[in-house]
């Protein structure tokens, strides 16, 4: 019998947190032969992410996971062999009691958020004893450097990549029903928070000495709730009326062309990453994708209270950009401080050009900082290996 894996996913906000659920729920299932069961608080994410998911069905069956709308009381539900806590959400009072009387209780584990600081490695796998109950949770932490959890990355995800040519990514761009590109366009994505400094960047690209082409998924249809980022390119392309703009929109001025695409489905998104040749991601899943899409990318950080982001986005600039020359080096760090609002004039149009004038050093050392990532073994398979010996 296969052995059964729950995932608990509580969505905080955005596609995140159900994104990394998703996507190990699916890796565990497919190349490690488990029965997964998902539990999900929030199934309109996830089906923004995953079309075909019913937002309305309290239990139903995608992609080989079984995902269970979490909503209901849990009495009856019978634990599975290994649960994961994503997130440190919190698991139902009924389903921890549950754990607790069987004559072998599940391995538990609280699967953290992301972080490239010092103190991940001297935390990753500790237990933690339940306060009152015979059971013991672990906490597994992904991470950039061994002694962590490593990142997601599907058995089949690097090949993919690497067979990403140039008649699979016409075949993509058509799909989207955006035109092959002109000669010498820089073809950028574009996924951030609304805090985002994006008028600056939309007037140093609209003076640029190629012709930049823009992707801007939309999350929701305009008029849903408001996209303040949408503001900003209205206000941008002379004083358009947001709600007026829609999938398929292409604005443009000097050298810019913006698009407006439809929100893709995950697979897609991943695809997206490859077939341009800048990415601007944002949370945790995107920012992890982008580096295994090995094209260079800028990290619009999930904002934290007392700047706590900050710290996080030092530690991960700091290891990104080791063994980077100097001067690369600065570019990044000048772009990424800009576009996270954390530099001194407030404007970051004038990092722009340093930073693409290193496009191509950028691709080399993205493929090489990729390989140093491969190397920890992907999450998914972590978890396994980490589970196994305790069960
Ligand atoms: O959406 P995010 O900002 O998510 C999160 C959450 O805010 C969470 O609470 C926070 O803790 C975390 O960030 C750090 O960004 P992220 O993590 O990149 O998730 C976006 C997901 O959406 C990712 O799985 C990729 C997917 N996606 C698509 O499937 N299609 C798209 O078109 C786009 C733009 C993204």
């Amino acid at each position: 019998m296969k052995q059964r894996w729950d995932i608990f996913c509580s969505v905080i906000d955005n596609f995140g947190d159900v994104g990394v659920c998703w996507r190990l729920a699916r890796q565990l299932t497919h190349e490690h032969e488990l029965a997964v069961r998902l539990w999900v608080d929030d199934l309109a994410s996830l089906a923004r992410i995953a079309p075909d998911a019913d937002p309305a069905s309290a239990q139903q069956w995608l992609q080989g996971v079984e995902i269970c709308h979490w909503r209901q009381s849990f009495a009856g539900v019978e634990p599975a062999d290994v649960v994961i806590e994503a997130f440190a959400c919190e698991l139902p009072e009924a389903y921890i009691a549950a754990m607790a009387v069987l004559s072998q209780p599940p391995v538990w584990i609280n699967l953290e958020y992301l972080s490239a600081e010092n103190w991940v490695t001297g935390c990753h796998r500790l237990p933690s004893p339940h306060p009152r109950l015979p059971l013991l949770k672990h906490f597994f932490f992904p991470g950039f450097v061994p002694g962590t959890g490593g990142l997601l990355c599907e058995q089949w995800l690097l090949p993919a990549r690497n067979a990403f040519d140039d008649v699979a990514q016409l075949a993509f761009w058509q799909r989207l029903d955006v035109p092959a590109r002109r000669a010498g366009e820089l073809r950028i994505s574009l996924f951030c928070y609304d805090n985002a400094p994006l008028g600056d960047l939309l007037a140093a690209w609209a003076i640029s000495t190629v012709p930049i082409c823009v992707l801007l998924p939309l999350p929701f249809p305009l008029g849903l709730r408001q996209e303040p980022i949408i503001d900003v390119i209205a206000d941008f392309f002379g004083g358009i009326k947001s709600l007026s703009l829609s999938v398929g929109a292409v604005l443009q001025s000097g050298q810019l062309t913006v698009r407006l695409i439809p929100f893709l489905e995950q697979a897609e998104y991943d695809k997206l990453l490859l077939a341009c040749d800048i990415n601007f991601v944002r949370g945790e899943d995107s920012f992890v994708r982008a580096q295994w899409a090995v094209r260079p990318f800028i990290w619009h950080i999930y904002p934290q209270a007392d700047n706590a982001h900050r710290v996080k986005l030092n530690a991960f600039i700091d290891l990104y950009t080791a063994g980077m020359s100097p001067d690369m080096a600065a570019a990044v760090r000048a772009l990424w401080y800009g576009w996270n609002g954390w530099n001194d004039d407030g404007q970051i149009g004038n990092t722009w050009p340093v930073f693409a004038a290193h496009q191509a050093a950028l691709t080399q050392h993205g493929g090489k900082w990729a390989g140093q990532l491969n190397r920890l073994g992907d999450l998914a398979s972590n978890l396994v290996q980490f589970s196994q010996n305790r069960i």
